[in-house]
């Protein structure tokens, strides 16, 4: 289990005197705040502000969640697929999630927090996942929709956590972006092939685009003026750009690429402002969000029982691998001695 230092040895000093240790703290805190101000970065082995490490571990466990329960919706269709091709695709798709996942809560796990307490919190419905998970994925459309703008909005929210002043969940959001971005162009591929097919299925592409439009502009988190956590992740370097900036940049960059595949977006109030030189948007349905994220979404129910599920399964192979690893640990103790 990491610790937040890596490199305090076992049976250190007594505890400073009060005076001593407060005078300790203000230097740490005055050397955390030097380097926040300099755009470096914040390792493991670091002083941290309590806040900044549980701000930290809340949302890379909440985005280590959101990846693997982000398996499910795309997973459903691995065994309908329409080709070997786009099969192949969609496996390596749902294994990248996969990978994601662990990539961050490897990441969260240099804050001290354990891999099995972040699980028990979403296992028990404590912890926070994307609402863009709790929604059916009715037809093959929805695959490529999904990769088009699910992965689409969760690029342009994480290329600036590629930027966040925590190391680990920086280094880590490179690798996740770069994926992110096959992600969207498979997606979007599939759908420019749907596209030229039959009447049919280009209704079931705008029928796809229409369930899943206004629950990605909902994706990047309520507006900020209602956004709790926004302003202090901003001065912390945690989070670069605003909830509503980040969902202004996508609704920009996604219209083009509507009017390219042939499509409309549900929406009648979006229209290029010429003088904010943006798309203007209508209203998004936070009620429904917010219903969604507290847990009463059409899928939520069964998300989070497919994962309890699948984490019981795999009970026997955390035991497997524990039982070889100390068989393994045994050989060499007898071989050295
Ligand atoms: N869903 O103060 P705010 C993926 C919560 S995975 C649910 O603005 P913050 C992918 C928020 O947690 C996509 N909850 O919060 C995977 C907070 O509640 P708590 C996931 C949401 O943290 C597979 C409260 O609302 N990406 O891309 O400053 C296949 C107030 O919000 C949501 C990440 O997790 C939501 N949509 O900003 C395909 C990226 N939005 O915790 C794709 C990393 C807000 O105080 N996370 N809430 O109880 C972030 O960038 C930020 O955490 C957020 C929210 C922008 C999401």
């Amino acid at each position: 289990m990491y610790t937040q230092s890596f490199n305090v040895q076992d049976g250190q000093a007594a505890a400073p005197a009060p005076a001593v240790a407060l005078a300790e703290n203000a230097a740490a805190q005055a050397k955390f705040d030097a380097k926040i101000n300099a755009d470096d970065k914040i390792e493991p082995q670091d002083w941290m502000p309590d806040n900044y490490r549980k701000t930290l571990v809340r949302q890379i466990s909440q985005h280590a969640h959101s990846e693997i329960v982000g398996m499910l919706p795309e997973g459903n269709w691995i065994s309908r697929a329409p080709s070997l091709k786009r099969k192949a695709i969609l496996i390596a798709k749902v294994q990248d999630e996969g990978g994601h996942g662990l990539y961050l809560y490897s990441a969260a796990e240099t804050l001290g927090t354990s891999r099995d307490q972040m699980l028990e919190g979403l296992h028990s419905g404590r912890a926070k996942y994307s609402s863009i998970f709790n929604y059916p994925t009715l037809t093959w459309a929805d695959v490529g929709v999904i990769g088009w703008l699910v992965d689409g909005a969760a690029i342009m929210n994480q290329i600036p956590l590629c930027r966040c002043s925590y190391g680990p969940y920086a280094r880590a959001m490179i690798r996740v972006c770069k994926e992110e971005s096959f992600h969207q162009r498979q997606g979007y591929e599939a759908l420019l092939v749907m596209m030229q097919g039959t009447a049919a299925q280009k209704a079931m592409v705008q029928d796809a685009v229409n369930r899943w439009w206004w629950k990605c502009l909902a994706m990047f988190g309520p507006p900020d003026s209602d956004s709790p956590n926004s302003d202090q992740a901003m001065r912390w370097g945690i989070k670069r750009i605003s909830n509503d900036d980040l969902r202004q940049k996508f609704v920009d960059a996604t219209v083009p690429q509507a009017k390219v595949l042939g499509i409309s977006l549900p929406d009648p109030d979006l229209k290029w402002n010429e003088q904010r030189q943006h798309y203007d948007f209508g209203a998004i349905d936070w009620d429904e969000f917010w219903a969604t994220v507290n847990g009463n979404g059409p899928c939520n129910k069964e998300r989070l029982a497919t994962r309890v599920k699948a984490h019981n399964d795999g009970q026997w192979v955390r035991e497997a691998a524990l039982a070889y690893a100390s068989k393994h640990r045994a050989v060499a103790h007898k071989e050295a001695a």
